[in-house]
């Protein structure tokens, strides 16, 4: 707690880490490339650089706030010394924004503008390296690779994978797997967070919007799409939109426009994977079996278990992700030739996740020997649709999904924030639908961002012990815990990205805290607003039981193996 001068301001600080944070505290917009409030302080990039009172320069992110400070943040010899660095970063960078997949949203590109960067003075003599393509879900291109860090550290900090790290020293100095492995080789998860830290395009998604503008401009085809829970908050912000406000229908109204057949939304199979979820946890619970059951929606999560406590894989539950779900049975449906009507059914589901395109391409996402999913592309990827077709989204009318698969409860829809699939198992094992019950869950200790959360509800006289997860490394802390017999649960849910879903691989990066809580608070929002808010009572879901899915309820809605 003290007091320091900023630029000729007084400010106080409290317990703000560093000198940059009572910057940014000040309003002051300081540059970083390495820094970041969710990792580990770096201080590799000095951009950040202050002046204190006697002309000293220092990295602000390295710096702890001392009472009576004295602070420039803006000297003729900040900008120099700034302009420089980046200048210096630009010379070993590859130059081609014009086609960068990260154009517009680089931060390196942004700061080149904001600093007046006009030429770069230096010639490249980094050896020019080759794409690593190896990954369904995301591209290493070491060639715009700056050495911020971010995200070696994103991968070991936040996910505990650590499956890339720097290598070499001085001018030689890069950012790869060990050995210089593919990135498919090593124990990478898929989930994209590497990509989200990343500044520049130096990591990024592997895109497939190629393949669904093929199958949309094709006549035999019948272009069928998903739209995951946590998209629907994270598109309008970048169309000029409040953070965090559900734009489905608007959604819904392009994806018709862009040539779409037919429109469906994730959470009606979030909806079949609680009713499917929920009579698997019981029949556990009643013959004291495989527990704790361990959620299997997140395919970052799945990856985990399997390579690193394969000891566990039992515990996962056998239903098959609500992507799966949806996709096997759409896929089922238009096998009937009358509904097929002589078309070829090609499934694209958009998800805010990386880690879904290596789920459709695991074995276990084939029925009848045919891909469930054929296309995945994350809201990036739609993003980038939406603006090559021109289409004002604003400007959308909001549009209803088509039926027979197009409503999910408000149970189906929270699954896309961390919490949302326990929450809504609970809804289902309650039998009161009265909405004191509904409001008793939701305080029950189930919400709210922390990245272990642990309660107990009462459920037919026994105390049901709950842990709900997310981040990969609060997920090894407390597989530890269980391996080693310190805490028992009978259930966890575990979603890799932190605070779930509306914070995947393949949301729109540069998420700052109030747009993460606008995400979570749009998914709410959007429950609050459904009258149906148990996946029991969904009307579509009771339909399918008894007509499509009969008999064959194991064979679309379950995984036989991972
Ligand atoms: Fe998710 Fe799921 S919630 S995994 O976070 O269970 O991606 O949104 O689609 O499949 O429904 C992601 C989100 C998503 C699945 C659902
Ligand atoms: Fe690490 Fe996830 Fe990136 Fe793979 S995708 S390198 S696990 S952060």
């Amino acid at each position: 707690m003290g007091t320091m001068t900023i630029d000729g301001r007084k400010i106080e600080f409290t317990d703000e880490k560093n000198v940059l944070s009572v910057i940014r505290k000040a309003g002051i917009n300081i540059p970083t490339l390495c820094y970041h409030s969710e990792l580990s302080t770096f201080g590799a990039c000095r951009l950040c650089t202050v002046e204190d009172g006697r002309g000293k320069m220092f990295a602000s992110c390295s710096e702890e706030p001392r009472d009576g400070m004295v602070i420039h943040t803006n000297t003729g010899k900040l900008r120099k010394y700034r302009k420089l660095i980046v200048e210096l970063l630009l010379a070993a960078h590859c130059r081609d924004c014009t086609t960068c997949v990260k154009s517009g949203e680089c931060v390196l590109q942004e700061l080149a503008h904001r600093l007046g960067v006009k030429q770069v003075r230096f010639e490249n003599t980094r050896e020019q390296r080759e794409l690593d393509f190896s990954s369904p879900s995301i591209v290493r291109d070491p060639n715009k690779c700056i050495l911020c860090g971010n995200c070696v550290r994103a991968c070991s900090e936040i996910q505990g994978i650590g499956c890339i790290g720097f290598a070499f020293r001085g001018t030689e100095a890069m950012v790869m797997p060990a050995f210089d492995k593919k990135i498919s080789e090593t124990d990478c998860v898929n989930c994209g967070q590497c990509r989200v830290y990343c500044p520049t395009g130096a990591i990024s998604i592997r895109t497939n919007t190629g393949s669904v503008w093929e199958a949309l401009n094709d006549e035999n085809v019948r272009v069928v799409a998903q739209i995951a829970p946590a998209v629907r908050v994270a598109v309008g912000d970048y169309f000029g939109l409040p953070k965090g406000r559900s734009v489905m229908g608007k959604i819904v109204n392009v994806l018709h426009r862009m040539g779409f057949d037919e429109v469906y939304d994730t959470s009606f199979s979030a909806d079949l994977t609680i009713m499917e979820e929920s009579a698997e946890f019981l029949n556990r619970v009643q013959k004291g079996e495989n527990l704790p059951l361990m959620t299997s929606c997140c395919p970052a999560w799945v990856k985990f278990v399997t390579d690193q406590y394969p000891e566990y894989v039992k515990n996962v539950s056998t239903c098959r992700s609500p992507q799966g779900m949806l996709s096997a049975v759409i896929k089922e449906y238009f096998r009937d030739p009358q509904n097929a009507q002589g078309k070829k059914t090609v499934m694209v589901s958009i998800m805010p996740c990386t880690a879904k395109k290596m789920e459709a391409e695991r074995p276990n996402s084939y029925t009848k020997g045919e891909k469930d999913t054929d296309i995945v592309i994350t809201t990036t990827e739609l993003i980038r649709m939406i603006r090559t077709s021109g289409i004002d989204f604003a400007a959308a009318e909001p549009e209803a999904c088509d039926m027979p698969f197009g409503f999910g409860s408000g149970g189906g829809v929270i699954f896309g924030v961390t919490g949302g699939v326990t929450e809504a198992v609970l809804r289902r094992l309650n039998p009161d639908h009265s909405k004191t019950t509904i409001e008793n869950i939701a305080s029950c200790g189930v919400r709210g961002e922390e990245g272990i959360k642990e309660f107990s509800v009462p459920y037919n006289g026994m105390e049901v012990k709950i842990c709900v997860v997310n981040g990969l490394g609060n997920a090894r802390t407390v597989m530890e815990q269980v391996k080693s017999g310190e805490k028992e649960y009978h259930l966890i849910e575990v979603m890799a990205c932190r605070r779930g879903c509306i914070m995947g691989g393949g949301q729109p990066t540069r998420a700052g805290e109030r747009t993460k809580a606008a995400r979570a608070k749009g998914l709410y929002n959007a429950d609050n607003t459904m009258i149906i808010k148990k996946s029991d009572e969904n009307p579509l879901v009771l339909e399918l039981y008894n007509g499509l899915l009969k008999g064959k309820e194991h064979e679309l809605l379950h995984n036989d193996s991972y």
